[in-house]
């Protein structure tokens, strides 16, 4: 089986060549299918991992826009429709100058698993543009914005596939593209977007879900072990949308958090993070986050080196800001130090090989991104259900369905592990769980 897998691996990358993210988020499901593709051998009969990996259809196309000084920009814009076969395309869009074919393509792979595992029925895709948006006016955000929907407004739908926010898209973001789609279509088609205003159909919980989701999954983690969060230390990388609703709920759960990050440093705030200010910083003035150390009264070291976030010692680490982020020397820090819990809220943000030594420390409980992180999508799905009927529904109510749906993913995580004699294996659970609801469905549905 070893030797089937490599094979398959590498068709993949000679058939994907220099896609360095995506053929690490390839390896790291396919490493996991040996026992599954034992127990099942027609899924290689039916080629499902080729299959698999090869998206449904990729889209790359010119986002030309005109800025507020009057230069013309010409930037690349993406959705890689992955997967339908649990439903339409579901996945964010990403706008940020290191975009490429391979990062959206990783991102794509993942979601597929993501959203089976989420049990609602969502299909993979992903997308984005290389527009950098930091220092931009919010004029210049929407005209960019009604170009790349001009062109994006083609392929997507309520029932073909419904995009949503990730790195450098949010809210803004999100009505600007909406406001454009309704205008090219004249229809109010409000399951076309998720994490839409809440007055124009967009759900409470959303803007917090992917940071609640994953306390709610590394809660569950702690409970394996009779554990919880109340006294804990905690680390998060990142002070975007995952991050800032991660440390919300951390410290409603009793943890102390200490640390946060964006792309120009580290503060290190050892009274725990003041949540108020950090959001004022981050989220309102969109500053840099030096500035929430310049402003805090308390003693909060700044850091540039963003790895230095990782030599912290604490009980539960969560990156939450990009991929790769933590790497092998950092995983080990961690361990070192003693961390009890690490679980991803970006997608992707440990190395291959820090993902390798977390796994196998018999001290860490590792949650993997596909898993921790899928609250978010589930919320978008749930967004979709009150589109649908066109209802909104409470906060509590919402909340409590986030809740279940992220108990229900770290339980069926552990559950599958167990039953392939790997208990606590949450890497192996959620690559064969995903795996698994995928390719039955597509396999139901022939070689289409
Ligand atoms: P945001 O744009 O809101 O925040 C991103 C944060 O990460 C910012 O603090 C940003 O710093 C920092 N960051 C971005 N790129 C880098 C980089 N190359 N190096 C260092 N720091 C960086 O994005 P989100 O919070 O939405 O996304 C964070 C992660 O979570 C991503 O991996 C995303 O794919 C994943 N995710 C997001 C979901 C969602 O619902 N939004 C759902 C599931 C996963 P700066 O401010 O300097 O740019
Ligand atoms: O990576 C992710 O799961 C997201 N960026 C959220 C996708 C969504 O459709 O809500």
């Amino acid at each position: 089986m070893h030797s089937t897998i490599e094979n398959l691996k590498r068709e993949v990358f000679a058939r994907n060549a220099g896609e360095p993210e995506f053929h690490q988020a390839v390896a790291e499901v396919l490493d996991s299918l040996g026992p599954v593709l034992e127990r099942h051998p027609e899924y290689l009969e039916q080629d499902i991992v080729q299959r698999l990996c090869e998206p449904e259809r990729q889209i790359i196309f010119r986002v030309p826009w005109v800025d507020s000084n009057g230069k013309i920009n010409i930037n690349r814009g993406f959705r890689v429709e992955y997967n339908s076969a649990l439903g339409p395309y579901k996945g964010g869009l990403r706008f940020h100058p290191s975009v490429n074919l391979s990062i959206v393509k990783f991102l794509g792979f993942e979601q597929i698993f993501k959203n089976a595992l989420t049990g609602l029925p969502i299909g993979g895709g992903k997308g984005g543009s290389d527009f950098d948006p930091r220092g931009r006016s919010d004029r210049d955000i929407m005209a960019f914005c009604q170009s790349f929907m001009v062109e994006l407004s083609r392929h997507i739908g309520e029932y073909t596939d419904v995009p949503a926010g990730d790195i450098g898209v949010g809210g803004r973001e999100i009505g600007y593209l909406f406001g454009q789609y309704k205008r090219i279509q004249n229809r109010f088609e409000a399951g076309v977007l998720t994490g839409k205003g809440l007055s124009w159909g967009g759900s409470l919980v959303r803007p917090e879900a992917t940071g609640y989701g994953t306390i709610f999954f590394a809660r569950e983690m702690f409970r394996t072990r009779n554990e919880s969060f109340e006294g804990k230390t905690v680390s998060v990388s990142g002070s975007g949308n995952v991050a800032i609703y991660a440390i919300e709920k951390a410290q409603q759960l009793g943890a102390k958090v200490v640390t946060a990050s964006d792309s120009s440093g580290v503060v290190h705030d050892p009274d725990g993070i003041d949540l108020e200010l950090l959001k004022q910083v981050k989220l309102t003035e969109r500053a840099r986050i030096r500035e929430y150390a310049d402003r805090r009264s308390s003693r909060v070291e700044f850091h540039e080196t963003l790895s230095d976030l990782w030599r912290v010692p604490v009980d539960v680490a969560l990156p939450c800001a990009t991929e790769n982020e933590l790497d092998e020397a950092s995983a080990r820090a961690l361990i070192e130090n003693g961390v009890q819990v690490v679980a991803e809220g970006a997608n992707m943000p440990c190395t291959a090989d820090a993902a390798t030594l977390l796994r196998e420390s018999d001290s860490v409980l590792f949650g993997p991104a596909k898993a921790v992180n899928a609250g978010g999508v589930a919320t978008s799905a749930l967004e979709m259900q009150q589109n649908a009927s066109r209802d909104s529904w409470s906060f509590e109510y919402t909340e409590t369905r986030l809740d279940e749906i992220m108990v229900s993913v770290h339980d069926v995580c552990r559950k599958t592990a167990a039953d392939y004699g790997s208990e606590g294996d949450y890497v192996l659970g959620a690559n064969i769980a995903g795996f698994t609801k995928v390719v039955e469905a597509m396999i139901a549905q022939g070689v289409v």
